[in-house]
């Protein structure tokens, strides 16, 4: 590793990086790391500081190891370009609601996942298992932190039941207001750090929590009413990466208003172990677990063996990343016979040219 990089080291450069970069980066660029993404350009992490940077063909999101070159004579100073985004050891994917037939990436190379819910009120499970499924997906850790536990009525009671919920996660509950369970957190926080949930949920201030040592002050804007200013509430906007202590990064999230499950299939048997065990069990190999003979879901759920929210909720996040699937493949082929349209086309002027 360059002698150069160690700046780069603060955002989670390593061997395995430098490696990548010397294989495949493009003559005259440098390696860096994006911070944020904003109407085609974005910052990026170099050497020598921050940059701003086109950002190229391919979609970027915040997380991902790009290669970075200065555009020579440019009208805005010191501008830079996005000439190479380096593999991602994981991404953060949902179904995008604009339509394309593509998912969209909300972070990349993240290893951990916090999903923030806050249990000062009715937990909704559901949602924790959906936001599981995205993150076992995605390829990183998840953590489900209960938050506000100083304000909640029943949180060993809710501990109970979202650590039944949550198989292979950590489950912790947290309070930001009395520290309760936050240097469990930090242990347990590992590389790239994403917080994920609804908006509200406590996911700015756990962050500003989990930064403190590093940045001394609040560094993101939380859902508290300022009194001073009467600006009123602020909340985030954008996903930005921050280094914080132990070499490791953070990225603050918007409130997720949906997120749709995008080739999710391994991530939401991974949420459900006991349904997926059960289905294999299923006398037809094409079960679909509503009434055929010899299905092990339905035996179960009948002798009370499975839960029956749990079932419902595994079937809802089954429909849709099957739904989204099909609306993908009809886009994309829709767009194949576009091309082929055109192509068509093309080849019978070029044949009408040639005969004439
Ligand atoms: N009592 C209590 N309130 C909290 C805690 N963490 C956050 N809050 C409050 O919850 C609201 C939303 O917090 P914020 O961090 O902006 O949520 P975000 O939208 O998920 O980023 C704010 O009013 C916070 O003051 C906590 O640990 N205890
Ligand atoms: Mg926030
Ligand atoms: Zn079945």
């Amino acid at each position: 590793m360059s002698e150069n990089n160690t700046r780069l080291t603060e955002y989670g450069w390593n061997a395995t990086l430098s490696n990548t970069f010397t294989t495949l980066a493009p003559p005259d660029s440098a390696p860096g790391r994006v911070l944020r993404v904003d109407r085609g350009r974005c910052d990026v992490a170099v050497a020598g500081g921050t940059v701003r940077a086109l950002s190229g063909g391919d979609p970027l999101c915040t997380g991902d190891w790009v290669t970075v070159a200065e555009i020579p004579d440019s009208r805005e100073p010191e501008m830079h370009t996005v000439t190479s985004i380096l593999p991602r050891t994981s991404s953060i994917v949902r179904s995008s609601s604009s339509g394309k037939s593509e998912g969209q990436i909300l972070a990349a190379n993240v290893d951990t996942v916090v999903i923030a819910t806050a249990s000062d009120g009715d937990v909704d499970l559901g949602r924790i298992e959906r936001l599981l499924a995205l993150t076992w997906e995605s390829g990183a850790t998840p953590v489900v932190a209960l938050t506000k536990s100083d304000a909640a009525h029943y949180i060993s009671d809710t501990l109970t039941q979202v650590c039944a919920i949550a198989p292979g996660a950590t489950v912790l509950a947290v309070s930001a207001e009395t520290n309760e369970g936050m240097d469990v957190l930090d242990a347990v926080l590992d590389g790239t750090v994403a917080i994920l949930g609804p908006s509200g949920a406590g996911k700015s201030t756990l962050a500003n929590a989990l930064l403190a040592d590093t940045t001394g002050a609040d560094r993101l804007e939380t859902g508290r009413v300022r009194t001073g200013d009467g600006k009123g509430r602020h909340t985030t906007v954008t996903r930005e990466l921050i280094p914080f202590s132990g070499g490791r990064t953070l990225i603050d999230t918007p409130g997720l208003r949906g997120v749709g499950m995008w080739n999710a299939a391994e991530g939401i048997d991974k949420t459900f172990p006991e349904i997926e065990e059960l289905i294999a069990e299923c006398r037809f190999s094409d079960c679909a677990h509503n009434s055929e003979p010899g299905c092990a879901v339905l035996s179960a759920l009948g002798r009370g063996d499975i839960d029956e929210r749990r079932l419902a909720s595994y079937r809802k996040l089954q429909r849709e990343n099957a739904w989204n699937a099909a609306r993908s493949d009809a886009r994309l082929q829709a767009e194949r016979t576009r091309e082929i349209k055109v192509i068509s086309r093309q080849l019978k002027s070029h044949y009408r040219g040639r005969d004439r």
